[in-house]
């Protein structure tokens, strides 16, 4: 049979609204002679080609059907066709079976879509000896569902983690300068091969991904220009108010490329990233799903999702999360800004003003997983954002934060409406939020963009949101006991701390821990106590905060519990902390900032008759720390009263 190309057949049909489904019926092919009977069918043969005009009144996911079949005249089945969208080589794959007649379906990332015309090319092998018929192709918003991870067991029982796992393959095949593979999409969380800038020899005080133990071996060349890193790398908003819209675009662009690579290898059209919820009231999930602790997939060729360096909290290699610590009491905030999702920023790759679904559970999450190697002189790679991203189970937790942020939204909690957050940092004349669409080019996106999971067309399998508990109302009845939690109290502006004492001079902080007495100031405890005894839900409390300030070192894996008169105050971790102490970095080297609600503590002390004119701090590791790691020092530890009158 020779080859024969036909002409073009261009057929426009529109998507006015995407919630909308537009069917299309291919006309019979002028001349084909097959078939004749099925006269609502379309021919292809051998290198022929068929576009169609997609019209879409906004870039949604689109999932586009084909009723297709093959040629029964000579035998042959799964006839070999490529789909190109907007010239991107979207699927090379075969058609369905030859007489089952049933659709295969696609779903085209809004990544390779745009508002208006798209064109879609079909396109049969010239090499091929077969036709195709394609009987109606049929168009319709498509919308994922993140499903979770423990699904069928957390195995590989579960196709969202076989398919994550062959999709995450592909990406590791991948060079290290190709913005799709999965090395360079680690780097734009945050990198350790070059300095911040982009510019100058690594630097030689961390182990850099060159010395990270395998697996997965990282690649270190060849390195994309310097302006392409500029542009991508060590981007991660963290310790600020871009944390979660940043983290949710990072996600969705990296759902992006998989969903390509995962339908081109034959995967299902509507996979999704799924997620880990380990603060699920089933405590079996608080363990990691054993498809990531399997050195081998179900087929005996390696695991992509089997990484060595993740010690988990025991520094064994065993990761199970520890709740307690680990909760969910941030879904309990009423406020975004400087309480649920960090304080002002611009372009802060570490700021220091850390939003509560940051420090818990995010920040505990990663350190628990990552940890401290108790026979090299390593920390996992969960435990540090400079390698954080290599670890394919860091993209399963991101995806359950997201789903805490969509849960707390769902729940009537509102996101920031000032344009500096809306417009991300353009407004500061600094770095912009880019990540690589499956085609190369940059995707620039803003808050505004990433404000609501509908507006990017995926939703979670659960998206209800545990009672939490309001803090203020908790307080009010212990301190007056006459309140039910009926009663909500929002929670008070906290713009306007007063300083209410300071430890002097330096603290460290070894593996023996630290403690610290801080003299409170004499008018300023007036003030508390005047509050605390008049405490109604006329007359609000005082919040009083404990502020680390100025935390250095290069331990990012490390976990502290801090007491204060005894009473557990909380726990923090220093993830991130080697970037934040760096002097070339972002954050000129002023190291992490933590802060500590401790009004409970404050309203525990004033009802037992002990708030004295000190409070003694105690800051003890929690966990296994990195021994020999460079000291963490902590420049001062303040305690803050903030008036909610
Ligand atoms: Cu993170």
């Amino acid at each position: 049979m020779g080859t024969q190309v036909l002409p073009l057949q261009t057929i426009d049909f529109s998507v006015p609204n995407p919630s909308q489904t537009a069917n299309l019926s291919l006309p019979l092919y002028q001349g084909a002679g097959y078939r004749a009977d099925y006269t609502t069918w379309s021919l292809l043969q051998n290198g022929g080609f068929m576009q169609f005009n997609l019209n879409l009144s906004s870039a949604c996911r689109v999932s586009w059907g084909m009723n297709v079949c093959a040629a029964i005249s000579n035998g042959v089945t799964n006839n070999p066709i490529s789909i190109h969208v907007n010239g991107f080589p979207f699927i090379s794959g075969y058609s369905d079976h030859n007489v089952n007649f049933h659709p295969v379906v696609w779903t085209i990332p809004p990544s390779l879509l745009k508002a208006g015309n798209n064109t879609i090319t079909v396109s049969l092998d010239a090499t091929a000896s077969t036709q195709l018929f394609i009987r109606s192709v049929t168009v319709s918003e498509a919308v994922l569902t993140r499903n979770n991870a423990w699904n069928n067991g957390g195995s590989f029982d579960n196709s969202d983690l076989l398919w994550y796992a062959k999709g995450v393959g592909v990406m590791m095949s991948r060079a290290l300068s190709d913005p799709t593979s999965w090395w360079f999409y680690a780097a734009i969380h945050g990198q350790y091969i070059v300095d911040n800038d982009g510019s100058g020899p690594p630097p030689t005080d961390y182990p850099n991904w060159g010395k990270i133990p395998p697996v997965p071996a990282v690649p270190i060349t060849p390195l994309p220009g310097a302006s392409v890193m500029a542009q991508y790398w060590d981007q991660c908003q963290h310790a600020g108010w871009y944390f979660p819209p940043w983290h949710r675009g990072y996600l969705y662009a990296l759902e992006n490329i998989l969903s390509i690579i995962i339908q081109q290898l034959g995967g299902p059209s509507d996979w999704a990233l799924p997620y880990w919820n380990y603060l699920d009231s089933n405590t079996q999930q608080l363990t990691m799903p054993p498809a990531f602790s399997s050195p081998k997939l179900p087929d005996n060729t390696a695991n992509p999702l089997y990484v060595t360096a993740r010690y988990g909290l025991s520094g064994t290699g065993k990761v199970v999360i520890a709740a307690p610590p680990v909760n969910q009491s941030c879904q309990s905030n009423t406020t975004y800004t400087n309480q649920y999702g960090g304080g002002v920023t611009g372009f802060e790759h570490f700021g220091s003003s850390t939003g509560n679904l940051e420090s818990n559970p995010h920040n505990i999450v990663h350190n628990q997983i990552g940890g401290n190697s108790t026979t090299t002189p390593y920390y996992g790679l969960m435990a540090d954002p400079g390698l954080a991203g290599l670890d394919p189970i860091f993209y399963l937790h991101h995806s359950n934060i997201d789903r805490l942020w969509a849960a707390w939204n769902n729940a009537g909690n509102q996101n920031p409406t000032d344009s500096n957050w809306l417009n991300g940092p353009s407004a500061s004349a600094g770095r912009q939020f880019y990540m690589p669409n499956p085609d190369g080019t940059a995707w620039l996106y803003y808050p505004s963009m990433v404000n609501s999971i509908s507006q990017l067309d995926y939703t979670y399998q659960d998206l209800t949101l545990p009672a939490g508990k309001n803090q203020m109302t908790e307080r009010l009845f212990t301190l007056t006991q006459s309140l039910t939690e009926k009663n909500i109290i929002p929670m008070q502006n906290d713009d306007t701390p007063e300083l209410f004492g300071a430890s002097s001079g330096k603290i460290n902080l070894g593996a023996a821990g630290a403690e610290a007495k801080i003299r409170l100031d004499a008018p300023v405890r007036g003030n508390v106590l005047k509050s605390l005894k008049e405490a109604a839900e006329t007359s609000l409390p005082d919040d009083v905060y404990l502020l680390l300030e100025g935390i250095k070192g290069t331990a990012d894996a490390n976990i502290y519990s801090v007491t204060v008169n005894n009473l557990n105050a909380g726990y923090f971790t220093l993830f991130g902390i080697r970037k934040a102490t760096m002097k070339d970095g972002h954050h000129a080297g002023a190291g992490l900032t933590v802060k500590l609600n401790i009004s409970a503590i404050v309203d525990e002390l004033h009802l037992n008759d002990a708030l004295s004119d000190s409070l003694d701090v105690k800051i003890m590791p929690d966990g296994n720390v990195l021994q020999g790691a460079a000291p963490v020092t902590i420049d001062r530890i303040g305690v803050y009263r903030v008036s909610n009158k």
